[in-house]
């Protein structure tokens, strides 16, 4: 298998779920700025719409929109319980988590992302975010992961997307990074989550490890 991925974006919940399962796959960087890869080639020559993650399986079909390579991938190795079973409601549980973080929260941050483009939209755009951000911080109040006590698929995307909200350079660029100060279960879930080995493995290849 081969992912196409760029450091620091969403793609990197995928890294995360990789190193989860120990499933061997060829790591492929993608520029997301100018949509090239390390031999110059384009990207868009393979992804039309220019978007990571994208994953090619063995048999050179591709599968696209992460929570669904994460799933794929999760249950590539049920033993990790990455993924609860399908048809279980906790599978669902989960379902819905992937589609809260990707309709809420990854789009949810876009403005703030581009906030010298998006001008006043950041000031509708960021406390509807923060709002996500508190209901988060209210469901992981007891819990060691979004799920319960397993970390599954949906706490490395919320990982991955959360990193972005404590950027230094979304503060000093463009001063348009959250507040993460009052959520105290989401700062101990982000704590938890950061200091697995697997995570640790992927933040050290990237280059953010004081994140
Ligand atoms: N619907 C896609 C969205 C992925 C996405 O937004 N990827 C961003 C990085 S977080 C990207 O590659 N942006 C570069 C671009 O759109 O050109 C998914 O969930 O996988």
């Amino acid at each position: 298998m081969k992912l196409y991925h760029a450091p620091g974006s969403c793609s990197q919940a995928i890294c995360i779920v990789l190193q989860e399962t120990g499933l061997n796959t060829e790591i492929i960087k993608v520029n997301a700025r100018n949509h090239l890869l390390d031999d110059g080639t384009s990207y868009y020559d393979l992804a039309e719409l220019g978007y990571v993650p994208l994953l090619q399986l063995d048999d050179g079909t591709f599968l696209r929109e992460g929570p669904v390579i994460a799933q794929y991938l999760a249950d590539q190795r049920p033993e990790s319980g990455l993924a609860p079973a399908h048809g279980t409601r906790e599978r669902y549980q989960m379902l819905e988590w992937l589609n809260f973080l990707t309709s809420e929260v990854h789009k949810g941050f876009i403005p703030l992302l581009y906030a010298v483009a998006a001008g006043r939209w950041v000031d509708t755009a960021r406390p509807k975010l923060e709002s996500r951000y508190e209901w988060i911080n209210q469901q992981l109040a007891g819990k060691q992961f979004l799920m319960g006590d397993v970390f599954t698929i949906a706490d490395a995307y919320l990982f991955a997307l959360t990193g972005w909200g404590k950027a230094t350079w979304m503060q000093s660029v463009y001063n348009a990074n959250v507040d993460f100060s009052l959520h105290r279960h989401l700062q101990a879930w982000y704590e938890r989550v950061r200091d697995r080995s697997t995570v640790q493995r992927v933040l050290s290849e990237e280059g953010f490890l004081d994140n």
